[in-house]
């Protein structure tokens, strides 16, 4: 028998009413789906996607059947930073759309059964903040700068940066202001690009502030936050200097980090959740938080603190058993030691997307960046696969799960896209060495033939990126028909996900299996097989195959294919 993923049979284009776990703990089972504005669908036609863009595909997010959109930053931003440098944190972007705008979204939205995340940006400004602005003009000592973290420089004439910390996006972290009065004056830090200053958490308006940010988009519907940077706000006192070898690639490398995940974090986020608690129906948090070690991130999870965590540790391990088991395990006992549900992730906006992360060779290490990888060109053709195979196990992993817009359609990084195109700050902030990550971020192929591929309007402005030809294979729209695409496996997997008493929240248990192959199953009924190895392995006894990633090979389960069975 050679199952294979059938179609949706949700209807399309009406409202499918609230989803399954419509519990106020809804989230511990959770898939969100984000939405990444700017490259999800244009509504009027100048080649960024916007809100009117996301009211008209709610139809196919609703078929898909996920439960949430998670949408990133939307609200007025200069974009040194793709709008995570932001100039007004209660109001939304013009080229995206307006407020009420925002509001009819939302409440679509709901209507449709889709619950409201939207991203919290706590950690900095954008330079262009009515805050920043006065900072610079009241100068040194002032209570204005006392809001984000100013210091005078080193060396004689303060010509040094007052410390060594580096900006994630390269470079020093400072940068040096020119005094009201033309002198050459204090530094502030950004750990990001200079656009994005950083605020200064000790400061009770500060505080008040990103409070107040909360219950304004809480007010109007929305149904929590995914929060950017979780680990990154508080800064050890004296801003103590770095020293060699602090960070690795994804969190601080050392215990006690002068500025990455200190333990005062904690008591800000008790703090809104005592906010979220206070609605009716509770609001919730996911926090983004890029930590040394799971244990670490469990502390963000504790019950007084953010509902969950992105799990990074899945989403940086190699298409490897011995990898994704241990990481599994862990994830599922530091989370379930604070009583979290786990969560899983393969993809963001930050990341090489997984299908061109899988299709090359596999490291025996941790990787998520595009230098990290092999200089190989990518063979889509084995990442694929490989992606079907991660997204049914993802899916039946206990707990909630993220799905980055495009994934659903097998999109890959696109890894030569013209320099002139480039917006990345990593781009110019690297000297021109990490192409940074537009290409990940490239605009959605909808339907079509060539570019831009109904991404807008007919008569719509070329996309912000331009869009592989080679794209018209993974348009919605061809893949809505093709019952072995990619799209049809993740609405099969989340329509028996909805429905399946043993999916979602819960725990797994092991079976024996090869070492390159990973069997586990959920009660009641369910088991989950995983063949990364290179050759053919038998199915467990099993009572029916629910769905497959790929044909199975006579009653055998190919490499890099996975299968749900029926137990
Ligand atoms: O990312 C935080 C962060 O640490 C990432 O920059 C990550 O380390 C990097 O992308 C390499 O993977 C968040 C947002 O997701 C990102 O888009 C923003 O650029 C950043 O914050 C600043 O707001
Ligand atoms: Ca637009």
């Amino acid at each position: 028998m050679i199952p294979s993923p059938t179609a949706t049979t949700a209807p399309l284009g009406a409202p499918t009413g609230a989803p399954a776990a419509a519990t106020s703990d809804w989230w511990r089972s959770a898939v969100v789906y984000q939405v990444y504005v700017r490259s999800f669908a244009d509504g009027n036609g100048d080649g960024q996607g916007d809100i009117a863009g996301i009211r008209s595909r709610l139809p196919y997010l609703a078929s898909l059947g996920v439960d949430a959109l998670w949408i990133n930053p939307w609200y007025p931003s200069p974009m040194a930073d793709a709008g995570y440098d932001i100039s007004d944190h209660r109001a939304i972007a013009p080229e995206f759309g307006t407020l009420a705008e925002a509001e009819a979204f939302i409440a679509e939205a709901h209507e449709f059964g889709l619950r409201i995340l939207l991203d919290l940006v706590p950690n900095h400004t954008s330079d262009q903040h009515p805050w920043f602005q006065r900072a610079l003009a009241a100068g040194p000592g002032s209570p204005e700068r006392a809001r984000y973290i100013f210091r005078p420089g080193c060396g004689t004439d303060g010509e040094e940066p007052p410390n060594d910390w580096r900006s994630v996006f390269g470079g020093s972290a400072w940068t040096r202001v020119t005094e009201p009065d033309g002198t050459p004056g204090e530094w502030y830090l950004h750990l990001f690009a200079p656009e994005q200053p950083d605020l200064n958490w000790e400061h009770p308006e500060v505080r008040a502030d990103v409070e107040r940010t909360l219950r304004f988009w809480f007010d109007l519907g929305v149904d929590g936050f995914r929060i950017d940077v979780a680990h990154g706000m508080v800064k050890a006192p004296g801003l103590p200097a770095l020293g060699p070898d602090a960070d690795g690639p994804a969190g601080p490398a050392t215990a006690n980090h002068p500025h990455w995940d200190r333990d005062e974090l904690h008591d800000i986020f008790r703090h809104w959740r005592a906010v979220a608690d206070s609605y009716p129906e509770p609001r919730v948090f996911v926090a983004e938080a890029w930590v040394g070690d799971p244990d670490r991130l469990a502390r963000y999870v504790r019950g007084d603190e953010l509902h969950t965590a992105f799990n990074f540790d899945f989403l940086r391990a190699p298409w490897r058993a011995d990898h994704l088991r241990t990481v599994i395990d862990q994830s599922c006992a530091t989370l379930g030691a604070v009583g979290a549900p786990t969560t899983w992730v393969l993809s963001n906006h930050d990341v090489v997307r997984h299908v061109s992360r899988y299709g090359r060779p596999q490291p025996d290490r941790p990787v998520h960046m595009l230098a990290e990888l092999t200089a190989t060109a990518p063979d889509l053709e084995l990442g694929t696969r490989r992606a079907k195979a991660a997204a049914l196990l993802m899916l039946a992993l206990p707990g909630g799960a993220y799905v980055y817009q495009g994934d659903e359609l097998g999109l890959w990084e696109v890894e030569d896209l013209p320099e002139e195109c480039l917006q990345d700050p990593t781009w110019r902030r690297s000297g021109f060495s990490d192409r940074g990550r537009d290409g990940c971020r490239v605009p959605l192929p909808w339907d079509g033939d060539e570019p831009p591929f109904e991404f807008g309007p007919a008569d719509a402005a070329t996309p912000w990126l331009p869009q592989p030809a080679a794209w018209r294979e993974l348009t919605a729209a061809a893949q809505a028909t093709r019952p072995d695409s990619m799209l049809a496996l993740y609405r099969s997997a989340l329509r028996i996900r909805r429905h399946h008493p043993a999916l979602g929240d819960g725990t797994l248990r092991w079976f024996d299996s090869p070492d390159d192959v990973l069997i586990f199953s959920r009660d009641p009924g369910f088991i989950c097989a995983v063949n990364l190895g290179t050759a053919p392995v038998p199915l467990p006894a099993h009572a029916g195959v629910l769905l497959a990633s790929g044909p199975l090979d006579a009653g055998l389960l190919p490499p890099d294919t996975a299968v749900w069975l029926a137990a």
